[in-house]
């Protein structure tokens, strides 16, 4: 009896849980908990971390896992390695539902940089004014960058005096997404940016801010994603189907992630 546990968290693991609610598959959607009110899902839910390894591997043979879906974020790559090596110790299939990164386009003034420490280096001396799309999490790699003003677009209000710089310095949008390119121009323009910082987590859901930038020629720091293991990974819910169903995915599906 095929049960799944969908880890999580992003617009992909959202369309495939409705797919796996729409076709009466057993399967459980699990939520590290990190914002206060995560989206609704139609499937049940669990909330918080396994503890570890050892606490994913116990969780799989308690409720009798057959098959791991990892829709968790390019960026989620610590839920992401702990998956592939509590799965290999289960001896449970795990497939990954991982959207391609973005990549530059005409027009397009992208700064690649391979972490959050290199984006903060990549930001000019001189006072000017950044929208961070990096989530609440990453703040403290600009910290020591006072001189500049912050747009912040964070899926929660952040506790009082949480923020690495005084209020002065920050402008704070909450929102969870998806935001549209017309969205982000206006809320460019409004708090004169004059530069983004983003991760390359790819997908429609928050590409408008980069649409927004070429739009208004502003330079984008792009941090690019973290090293993962090797693991069978596909960019379409169908293809997932058709693996829960049949075991197998045709091999054009199956690309290795990042060695
Ligand atoms: C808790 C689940 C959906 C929901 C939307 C996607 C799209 C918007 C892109 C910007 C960039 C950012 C951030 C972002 C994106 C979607 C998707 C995606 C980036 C939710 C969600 C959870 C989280 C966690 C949260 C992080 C933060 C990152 C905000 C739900 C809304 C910046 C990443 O305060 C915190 O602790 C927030 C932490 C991890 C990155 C960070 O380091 O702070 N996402 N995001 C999931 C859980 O608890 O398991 O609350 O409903 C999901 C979404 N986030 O399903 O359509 O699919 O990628 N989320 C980044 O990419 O830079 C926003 O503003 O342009
Ligand atoms: P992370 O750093 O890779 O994971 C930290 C720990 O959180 C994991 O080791 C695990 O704890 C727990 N965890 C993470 N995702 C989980 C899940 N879906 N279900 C249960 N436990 C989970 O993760 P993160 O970057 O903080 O991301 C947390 C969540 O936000 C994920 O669901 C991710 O999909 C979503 N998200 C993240 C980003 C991002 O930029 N990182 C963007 C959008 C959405 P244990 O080891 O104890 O199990």
């Amino acid at each position: 009896m095929t049960h799944v546990l969908l880890l999580g968290g992003t617009t992909g693991a959202s369309q495939l849980a409705q797919a796996l609610h729409q076709a009466g598959v057993p399967a459980v959607f699990s939520y590290a908990g990190v914002t206060q009110a995560p989206l609704a899902q139609p499937l049940p839910v669990r909330v918080g971390g396994f503890g570890g390894v050892p606490g994913l591997v116990q969780y799989l043979v308690d409720h009798g896992i057959t098959h791991v879906v990892d829709a968790t974020h390019p960026f989620a790559a610590q839920m992401s390695r702990r998956a592939c090596e509590a799965c290999a110790m289960a001896g449970v299939p795990l497939l990954a539902l991982e959207r391609a990164p973005w990549q530059p386009g005409p027009g397009d003034r992208w700064i690649d940089v391979p972490d959050m420490a290199a984006a903060a280096a990549a930001l000019p001396a001189e006072a000017t004014r950044v929208f961070l799309a990096v989530g609440r999490k990453q703040l403290q790699a600009f910290a020591g960058l006072g001189q500049h003003h912050y747009l912040l677009r964070l899926v929660d209000d952040p506790e009082p005096g949480s923020l690495p710089w005084p209020d002065a310095a920050v402008d704070l949008e909450v929102g969870r997404g998806p935001f549209s390119a017309e969205h982000d121009l206006a809320l460019l323009r409004a708090h004169r940016v004059q530069w983004l910082v983003a991760k390359n987590a790819g997908g429609e859901a928050t590409r408008g801010k980069l649409d927004a930038a070429r739009a208004l020629g502003l330079p984008v720091v792009m941090v690019q994603r973290p090293a993962l293991p090797q693991r069978a990974r596909t960019e379409d819910v169908g293809a997932v189907m058709r693996w829960l169903r049949h075991g197998v995915l045709p091999s054009e599906d199956v690309s290795a992630g990042t060695p």
